[in-house]
């Protein structure tokens, strides 16, 4: 029987606090990874951050999530373990390798995380990526806490090497973020074991990969004879009259409201201990699965002729907690409804906004006084969606603002400049083929480039543009400028944001031309790497018309006053969170706003 590894003196245990991402990290840490590859998106980041700075590891971010796929499992096939880490949306990204590697199975262990965001705190959807371990035949261990991340993880790599299989461990916002104890072990000594050519096995050229396929099931088999088997499967509770099957975080909700309920708990969710399963169904009256997300067990059990309660009472959307959970169970007659355990939340909902000095703002506004038709991209700059930019017109995928905009210059149905607004990192993500696209196409657009040196949405992550790794030392940056002019875009400009009128100049001669273009901006975010702050500017009330023209941007620093003068509210602005950027300076017609030093001097 395959186990995870374990401290070698019991008592030096160690148990330490830790987040279901750092217990993923510490788990591969523990199971003597050597090459740790990802791309940041929210909940996986802060797996390869708590790890950054080890010595004896390989750590690194790649430019989108099928690069670190292919790091990951070239990694492996030169014989070490390799753990890749992305956000749900990032498997999409990574599918292509991941259905074949699925495959040419692996040198050393191969284990790749999807952190799903049930809810969708911060993700363009809530697609359950369960689902992919079913398309690819490959496993999926599913943990429900910090101490299971990390068990799980470590576990992954022995199950990957034994069935000679990538494995998926999958996460959900819940798990990655909280924090629980966790025994820690010693680090496995894992030699490099080396290459070994295999064409057969690795060139998946149709006429090998057709010899893969059976391989690819035959193995689906024997894991499913070790699951039947496997401790990752638990038995909780007693009673006949009902039982709940359970996996990932759904598992301690119905732990919660049920604490004595006959529970089977799946971690390994694909294959499924279809045996056990029904098993445990033929000894209970009742059977209900309680998931979060998609029917995902629940359809198969049905599809094995199974009787199970479900989705009928545990919602399909969004994310479950201990009072839906109670809920769901109260609707089948199990327990009464109860008083909800969350009180609702009492503090005021705010809408997001950009900083205060943020560089992405002043090309929005131009972008809406041009009467662009946006087709925007996933980052910060996303906000210009919103009031009261709004200057931001469809946002689907990484790296989708390109191709949107070529497809809707063909359409000729936008009734304006069609601009494509894409971050750095995004751009490097997955928007240089498209922009090759629109060179090819001679496409009537105009690429927007904000540059702002930083992956500043999943809060500042270096990538490849940056000239800096992970671990903060000096790369060589790719040189965006060259990088468009190389594939063929003529017109391409550098701009500083912070200067408006050559904001609006740039952009506008950039639309007036024909075929592509690309404005690139240059001014750093100014939450990272570093806060900039400079001198912040003040209003002078008494030249202050309330205008509101500075207010347009939407700057969080720039609010009404709360006393009056001369009978009128005037602006203000608070000096702690201006960042001294100077739009608003360069907005306001009777030239009220000064730096605060200057003010200083002048009421002196
Ligand atoms: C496929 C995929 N991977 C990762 C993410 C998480 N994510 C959202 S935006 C973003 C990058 C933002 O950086 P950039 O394009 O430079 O814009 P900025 O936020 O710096 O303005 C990332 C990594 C995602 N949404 N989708």
């Amino acid at each position: 029987m395959i186990t995870a590894p374990t401290a070698s003196k019991a008592d030096e245990v160690t148990r330490v606090l830790m987040s279901g991402n750092e217990a993923v990290a510490r788990g591969a840490v523990e199971a003597g990874v050597l090459v740790a590859v990802g791309y940041p998106g929210t909940p996986s980041t802060e797996i390869l951050e708590s790890i950054a700075n080890r010595d004896d590891i390989d750590v690194r971010w790649s430019p989108n999530e099928k690069v670190a796929l292919d790091v990951g499992l070239g990694a492996s096939l030169g014989g070490v373990r390799a753990l890749v880490t992305m956000k749900h949306v990032g498997l999409n990204v990574a599918a292509d390798t991941f259905m074949t590697a699925a495959y040419t199975g692996v040198g050393a262990g191969l284990v790749v995380i999807s952190a799903d965001d049930p809810g969708m705190h911060s993700s363009q959807n809530e697609q359950d990526n369960r689902a992919y371990a079913r398309m690819a035949a490959v496993p999926l261990l599913e943990p429900s806490d910090s101490a299971e991340a990390k068990a799980y993880t470590a576990l992954a790599f022995e199950i990957s090497e034994t069935f000679d299989t990538p494995v998926l461990v999958r996460t959900t916002t819940r798990v990655s973020h909280n924090r629980g104890l966790v025994e820690l072990a010693e680090r496995l000594d894992r030699p490099v074991l080396g290459f070994t050519k295999n064409p057969a096995k690795y060139v998946m050229i149709p006429g090998n990969a057709r010899r893969r396929r059976p391989v690819v099931l035959k193995r689906l088999d024997d894991m499913r004879d070790y699951v039947e088997e496997s401790p990752l499967t638990e038995a909780f509770g007693s009673g006949t009259d009902f039982g709940v099957i359970t996996s990932g975080i759904a598992h301690h909700y119905v732990r919660e409201v049920l604490p004595d309920a006959r529970i089977l708990k799946l971690g390994m969710s694909y294959p499924l201990p279809m045996e056990r399963i029904r098993r445990f169904a033929d000894s209970v009256d009742r059977l209900f699965v309680v998931e979060e997300l998609d029917p995902y067990v629940e359809n198969d059990l049905r599809a094995a002729g199974i009787d199970v309660e479900g989705k009928s009472l545990f919602p399909q959307i969004g994310e479950l907690s201990p009072d839906v959970v109670r809920a769901g169970f109260a609707e089948a007659g199990l327990v009464s409804k109860g008083i909800p355990i969350v009180a609702a939340p009492s503090t005021v909902t705010r809408p997001p906004l950009m900083c205060p000095g943020c560089p992405h703002t002043p090309p929005f506004l131009a972008l809406k006084r041009l009467g662009a038709v946006v087709t925007g991209d996933i980052g910060c700059y996303t906000l210009a969606a919103l009031e009261p930019l709004s200057s931001m017109d469809t946002c689907v995928a990484m790296g989708s603002s390109i191709g949107m905009a070529v497809g809707m210059a063909a359409s000729g149905g936008a009734d304006g400049p069609v601009v494509a607004t894409i971050g750095d990192s995004t751009f490097l993500h997955s928007g240089v083929a498209a922009l090759a696209d629109a060179v090819y196409a001679h496409a009537n657009i105009t690429v927007l480039i904000l540059d702002n040196g930083t992956t500043a949405m999943t809060g500042g992550q270096e990538h490849p543009g940056t000239g800096v790794t992970l671990q903060g030392t000096a790369a060589t940056p790719v040189d965006l400028v060259a990088m468009c002019t190389a594939v063929g875009v003529k017109d391409v400009k550098v701009i500083d944001p912070y200067d408006l009128a050559a904001t609006y100049g740039a952009l506008g001669d950039a639309i007036s031309h024909a075929g592509p273009s690309v404005v690139i901006t240059n001014r750093p975010c100014v939450e990272a790497p570093m806060k900039v702050r400079d001198t912040p500017f003040t209003v002078l009330a008494e030249a202050c018309t309330a205008c509101q023209a500075c207010m347009t941007p939407g700057c969080p620093s720039i609010v009404w006053s709360d006393e009056l003068f001369e009978g009128r509210r005037k602006v203000v602005i608070d000096p702690i969170t201006c960042t001294g950027c100077t739009l608003c300076v360069q907005l306001c017609p009777p030239r009220a706003i000064v730096l605060v030093n200057t003010a200083e001097v002048s009421h002196a």
